[in-house]
């Protein structure tokens, strides 16, 4: 096996130190500890309720620190270990969220107002990034559909557009770090109103960490996370579907619009069978839409392999 095969989280996270001290992974497997990086926790939310038909009982949820700590996030840099050692260079408030396009009501948001106007629910939802490595995390947050009504949505709103954040002071959008800033992702329309979908603005029952998109992200989970925007500014409606970062990115031959999890469809430079879950030595099978089935009936009729 490869060092990256076997490498938990925990040690990416330390990686070079570990290389410098020139431990053997035995030696590195036993002290996990030693490997944390410090990982600030943010103010406790109020009111938050555990939605019982997204428990997820049958999995081991991973650590705070697991999350907090191994994240992808561009406008952060580029490793896993940069957005959290550069949390504090995103600024969270003031934060507008404006909603526009093919809507009856579009308006902006400031973010504490979204805050007080939606329940918020704790949902345990399975995150399988595209890079072939997975955990299970309890988001707090509410359903994107409740959001969206609010604006009346016009008959033409066949899709949604989702653009995160830029500010100059993000390490990762200065130079040109592999993609294009602003991140956008889009949704078709009765994905984005399936009761899946869920605006976040925490986890474990606490404020988002900026290094997981604070204040407010997106979360798909039947889709490869890169679908999943974080520290979102603005979400459009429209009749068109939207350029994505992602689906543009290698002219749209290494990750398409749809971008549903399934094992059956490799990326063309390796294979999406399996996955790491952080925290576990050995691989196991990725699941079709993630294990979340009941959205197969958005897809009847579309070619899962041509609509990947
Ligand atoms: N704005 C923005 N959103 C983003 C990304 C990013 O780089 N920028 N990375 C995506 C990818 S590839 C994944 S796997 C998830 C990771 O979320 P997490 O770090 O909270 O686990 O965020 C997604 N959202
Ligand atoms: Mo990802």
């Amino acid at each position: 096996m490869r060092w990256s095969e076997v490498t938990p989280r925990s040690l990416y996270v330390r990686r070079r130190e570990f290389l410098k001290l020139g431990a053997g992974s035995a030696l590195a497997l036993s002290l996990p500890a030693f490997a944390r990086a410090k990982v600030e926790h943010g103010p406790k939310l109020a009111g938050v309720t555990a939605n019982p038909n997204y428990a997820l009982a049958e999995e081991k949820k991973n650590s705070f620190e697991d999350i907090t700590t191994y994240n992808n996030f561009y406008e952060l840099g580029s490793d896993k270990s940069d957005p959290s050692e550069n949390a504090g260079k995103l600024q969270t408030r003031p934060w507008t969220v404006s909603v526009e396009g093919e809507v009856g009501k579009p308006r902006k948001w400031d973010i504490e107002e979204i805050l007080k106007s939606f329940p918020i629910e704790e949902r345990v939802y399975r995150l399988r990034c595209v890079e072939a490595w997975s955990m299970v995390i309890p988001w707090d947050g509410f359903p994107l559909a409740d959001f969206l009504k609010k604006h009346d949505p016009t008959s033409r709103a066949k899709y949604v557009a989702f653009e995160s954040a830029v500010q100059p002071q993000m390490p990762g959008v200065k130079g040109y770090a592999g993609i294009p800033f602003p991140y956008l992702e889009g949704l078709r329309i009765d994905e984005a109103m399936h009761p899946l979908s869920l605006l976040v603005v925490g986890l474990y029952g606490e404020a988002l960490p900026n290094q997981d998109g604070a204040p407010i992200r997106l979360v798909v989970p039947w889709k490869y996370g890169f679908k999943s925007a974080k520290s979102i500014v603005k979400i459009r409606l429209q009749e068109s579907q939207p350029p994505t970062t992602w689906n543009q990115y290698g002219g749209g031959a290494e990750y398409g619009f749809y971008a549903n999890v399934n094992p059956d469809v490799d990326h063309p430079r390796w294979s999406q069978a399996r996955e790491r879950r952080i925290g576990e030595l050995l691989r196991r099978k990725t699941l079709m839409f993630n294990g979340y089935s009941e959205v197969a009936s958005l897809y009847a009729g579309l070619d899962l392999r041509k609509f990947y």
